[in-house]
């Protein structure tokens, strides 16, 4: 292409400092140097996640930001040493990026891979520990090595993975973060098998991918557990066979759940990212056998207290990232999956914005009112 090689001028939303809203600016992106790709991001979704960058909650993160993980695009340039993908080619960024050389790559069992931004004590800048973005002459930082909210962006080779060119990228950006994580934590993780009685704690674009990971792995009974009764509809939409609010009743969820099924679920799911909800989850679960996954992040710092007799008598806790997915790997099935219409994600899109409105997307997430708000470029 012709802008290979050189920097490009683009449009990005730029977190200057915590708690400021993303302003739209123009910034220069430099070209992908060795191993790296820079790619034009035609479609991304906003993560509540990018949310717990503005507000100052996520981890170890250096201002000014350009956050966006949730996005698919077009490969613009390559720099030396890439061989997995060409210009043209559709990808998606991954934000657990997969090395296929380390510990946990090497591994059947994992997808935290050790070359991970998670495991820099400062995990925003390239690889190499410089950035890409420059604006009004000062650098800014990368975020998950994705960086979406932004029109071109650069990222490692490990951290993104090509998909059929025919995938609707608008569509396919939720795989990089929400659907992904919310249905493999079921099919994947839990594994929740046919005929089981499951119980999903937070109906938000995740949790909504939870239930419908549920109803693709048969479960009987899908009980969808919500403060916001609007998040109902569309979550029996998608599967769910129930759903209660915890304002509706006197007694606490665990309590109402071991009612409602007898001995407890079969597989209780936290999508809200609260330790105290956790603890409700777990205390939901069947006695015995019952298992609890943790699929919210609660908030960096925060510790779990649970009265260990649960774990003795046989429940089980456990938990994922990306819906335990090595990303690489089971992308391109998904969105394959996606486009032989195993699962209707775009019920999970409830609004599309032009990229500069996307303090209006935030706004949609701050009160409630969205699922997945996507902005296009
Ligand atoms: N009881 C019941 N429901 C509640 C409560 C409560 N006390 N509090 C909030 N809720 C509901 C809200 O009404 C909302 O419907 C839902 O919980 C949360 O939904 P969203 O839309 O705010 O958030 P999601 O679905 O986009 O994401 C939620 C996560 C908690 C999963 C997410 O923030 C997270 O922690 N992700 C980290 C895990 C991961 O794998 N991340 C990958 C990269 S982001
Ligand atoms: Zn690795
Ligand atoms: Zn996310």
């Amino acid at each position: 292409m012709a802008t290979a090689g050189k920097v490009i001028k683009c449009k990005a939303a730029i977190i200057w400092e915590v708690g400021q809203m993303p302003s739209v600016e123009e910034v220069e992106v430099a070209p992908p140097r060795s191993h790296e790709i820079r790619v034009k991001i035609v479609a991304t979704g906003i993560c509540r996640t990018d949310d717990h960058v503005l507000k100052g909650i996520f981890p170890n993160i250096e201002y000014p930001v350009i956050v966006g993980h949730e996005g698919a695009g077009i490969v613009e340039s390559i720099g030396p040493g890439v061989t997995s993908v060409k210009p043209g080619d559709k990808v998606i960024p991954l934000c657990i990026p997969q090395c296929g050389e380390c510990g946990c790559c090497l591994s059947p069992k994992a997808n935290c891979c050790l070359k991970s931004h998670l495991c820099e004590p400062l995990q925003n800048l390239m690889p190499d520990k410089t950035s890409r973005f420059t604006c009004k002459g000062k650098q800014i930082h990368h975020f998950l090595w994705t960086s979406t909210f932004s029109e071109y962006t650069v990222m490692p080779e490990v951290s993104i993975v090509r998909i059929d060119n025919d995938a609707p990228l608008d569509k396919v950006c939720l795989f990089a973060c929400g659907f992904s994580t919310g249905y493999g934590a079921a099919v994947n993780c839990a594994k929740v098998d046919p005929g089981s009685t499951c119980a999903i704690f937070g109906l938000g674009g995740v949790g909504l991918s939870v239930v419908m990971g549920c109803k693709v792995a048969g479960a009987s009974r899908i009980i969808g557990i919500d403060i916001n009764k609007d998040k109902f509809t569309k979550a029996k939409e998608l599967g769910a066979t129930e759903c209660i609010a915890p304002q509706d009743f006197k007694k606490p969820m665990n309590e109402v759940l071991v009612e409602m099924t007898g001995l407890g679920v079969d597989y209780a799911f936290e999508v809200i990212g609260r330790t105290d909800i956790v603890v409700t989850a777990l205390k939901s679960c069947h006695l015995g056998h019952g298992t609890c996954v943790l699929v919210g992040a609660p908030p960096a710092g925060s510790q779990l207290s649970i009265d260990p007799t649960l774990l003795l008598t046989g429940k089980k806790l456990i938990g994922c990232l990306l819906g335990g997915w090595k990303l690489k790997d089971a992308l391109p099935q998904l969105v394959s999956d996606y486009m032989k219409k195993k699962f209707n994600t775009d019920a999970l899109i409830s609004h599309t914005l032009p990229f500069e409105k996307i303090a209006e997307g935030f706004e949609l997430l701050h009160t409630g009112k969205s699922i997945r708000c996507v902005l296009l470029f």
